[in-house]
């Protein structure tokens, strides 16, 4: 196979631009809040930072509508903001990541202004226009209906009508989100040349957004009906299409191989077959380094009848069971790569999600995840604010203060199905309120808490920053985490330096599952090309104290490491070289 790179053995560290520091007193983070934090970024031990979209854009979806992929939006800065930020982090060896987001562009990019101005139009084919029907009602009046019945994943149709000419849009996402026709080589060619603007500035690569989205498939068909309703979920057809493979690898070949050491991750939404996964990670098929996908981060919201908003219950063995799935369908061994994550800015906090909830085990469940985290096979990613064990906001944050597109199209969508249901004006959401506040992507947006105290917790001078600020920063903040041996920032610091030291095992080695079964215990050892291995045990329950053995059949020579050790790496280090392992396991452990 291949020999390892950069990237294998590298953590990443995502920045959420708008809620990370706010340099200016605009009420929105900035690039020169990130250039401020680089010392503190570097304290971590990662190696890249995932930079979200702060290109120019309306904002519609928090800058995943760009309208110019070359210009950084004034309310974050300039490109020479982005220069700096390169240099500095480069000063610690940490590099930059930049967001790719080519499925679709802001309905404001100079593209689809042209392509939308008429039939004839040399861009006109650069976007995916159709023509829908029109349907006479009894009464004279009639409807117009788009080209299929495909649902946008902020709800509704997925097109949009457009009076000028008479044609729908395919939108994916919002109706300002058009999808760019990858079919056509132009388009294709003019995103190659964005994507070196910013690889001849030096970035280390790329996070690209729904990449798996980009090639549609033939004819548009209608999606099979499976809900009440006249749009359906279509994104088994619309992800991993028929030319998906051609066109990232055109990437790879065309783009990314005139630079060097250059890393990819791809987020493939609906995309629970390791097979699938695995072809677009191979090394031999010259296409992406590694991918997102979202079987783990979706336990709590996949298989509702509703989706996101309706309750799953996630049980320890749910977690167990996903977690080994992907750790054994690939490995470095196997030649197919995969990443380490449980939280991004499209995810609520973890330890609100897999925690009890309580503020008394919070930090005990940021650290059992955190060990999880960095003893699993992959490249770790981390979001802003999950290495101190940020939680969701609390109750005192009402649903008028939520601002995400998702989080409102769902919302109004629940409503008004309600509402028309019961016919009630007012039609009971409580429970949806709960949902909210345990799953809205605003969660993983919040502004971050740095020091207890100072105006709107040190994140800006602003009267009123963009978000909300949480409420529960005297609990968790930055600084005085710093400065306290056991938090669980120090526990992260120390994990990721452990990994550093222990790399051919805790993330090139191979997984072996050993406890997997209905239990709250989940173990399993980290094998590595030696032999040498790690056993990692943790109680995913808040037992207070309870008792696990290990197989007769474990005795061999591993260490052992466990959420509350000590956090002196030495400490961690457990040898139990020889001996079946009995643990007394307490809560989070
Ligand atoms: O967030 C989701 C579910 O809660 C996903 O459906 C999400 O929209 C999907 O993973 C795609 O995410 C990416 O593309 C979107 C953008 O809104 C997300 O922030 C981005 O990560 C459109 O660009
Ligand atoms: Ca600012």
């Amino acid at each position: 196979g291949q020999s390892p790179q950069w990237w294998h053995r590298a953590s990443v560290y995502q920045i959420y631009p708008a809620s990370f520091k706010d340099s200016n007193a605009d009420g929105i983070g900035d690039i020169q809040g990130i250039i401020q934090k680089v010392p503190y970024i570097a304290s971590l031990g990662v190696d890249a930072v995932w930079l979200s979209p702060c290109y120019e854009s309306p904002l519609v979806d928090m800058g995943y509508d760009i309208s110019d992929y070359r210009k950084i939006d004034p309310k974050y800065g300039s490109v020479e903001d982005i220069e700096t930020l390169i240099k500095e982090l480069g000063k610690h060896n940490i590099k930059l990541l930049m967001d790719l987001v080519v499925n679709h562009t802001s309905d404001q990019h100079a593209w689809f202004k042209e392509s939308r101005s008429s039939k004839d139009n040399p861009k006109r084919n650069w976007y995916v226009w159709r023509k829908g029907t029109k349907e006479t009602n009894p009464d004279g009046t009639f409807e117009l209906r788009p080209p299929n019945n495909w649902e946008s994943l902020f709800k509704g149709s997925a097109w949009t009508y457009d009076e000028l000419t008479d044609e729908w849009y395919l939108r994916i996402f919002a109706s300002e989100q058009p999808d760019l026709n990858w079919e056509n080589p132009d388009t294709r060619k003019a995103v190659h040349d964005d994507m070196r603007f910013w690889l001849d500035k030096g970035i280390g690569g790329f996070r690209m957004d729904v990449i798996n989205m980009i090639s549609k498939p033939e004819g548009l068909p209608n999606v099979q009906v499976t809900k009440p309703g006249p749009y359906q979920p279509a994104h088994d057809l619309y992800c991993n299409g028929p030319r998906i493979h051609e066109f990232i690898n055109e990437i790879n070949t065309q783009v990314l191989a005139a630079y060097k050491d250059i890393m990819t991750v791809g987020e493939v939404p609906f995309t629970r077959d390791p097979e699938v996964v695995r072809k677009y990670v191979e090394p031999a098929r010259k296409e992406l380094s590694m991918l997102f996908q979202f079987d783990i981060v979706d336990l709590d919201t996949v298989g509702g009848p509703g989706g996101k908003f309706h309750h799953v219950p996630v049980t320890p063995h749910m977690l167990k069971k996903t977690v080994t799935k992907w750790q054994t369908a690939l490995s470095y061994s196997k030649g197919a790569w995969a990443t380490v994550f449980l939280e991004s800015h499209d995810t609520a906090r973890s330890v609100t999600r897999f925690g009890d909830g309580t503020s008394k085990n919070r930090f005990k469940v940021a650290k059992m995840l955190s060990l999880m985290l960095n003893s699993l096979m992959g490249t770790v990613f981390i979001m802003q604010g999950q290495e101190i064990g940020i939680a969701n906001y609390t109750a005192d944050i009402d649903l008028e203060q939520y601002t995400d597109i998702e989080t409102k199209g769902l919302w109004n969508e629940i409503y008004a199905e309600r509402k028309w249901k019961s016919g009630h004006a007012d039609p009971d959401m409580s429970d949806v309120m709960q949902q909210v506040r345990l799953k809205a992507r605003d969660h993983g947006r919040i502004p971050m808490p740095w020091r207890h105290g100072a105006k709107n917790a040190g994140f800006s001078d602003a009267d009123k920053p963009w978000a909300p600020i949480n409420t529960d920063v005297a609990e968790c903040n930055f600084s005085d985490q710093d400065k306290d041996t056991a938090s669980v920032l120090n526990f992260w610091r120390n994990m990721l330096q452990l990994r550093k030291e222990w790399s051919d095992t805790l993330v090139l080695g191979d997984f072996v599952p050993v406890d997997i079964d209905e239990g709250p215990v989940f173990a399993y050892k980290r094998v590595g090309a030696s032999g040498n291995g790690v056993l990692a045990v943790m109680n995913l329950s808040n037992e207070e104290a309870l008792t696990w053995q290990s197989p007769a059949d474990m005795k061999c020579d591993f260490k052992l490491i466990k959420s509350t050790s000590s956090v002196e790496n030495a400490e961690k280090m457990v040898n139990v070289s020889g001996q079946a392992v009995k643990l007394t396991l307490h809560a989070y452990d």
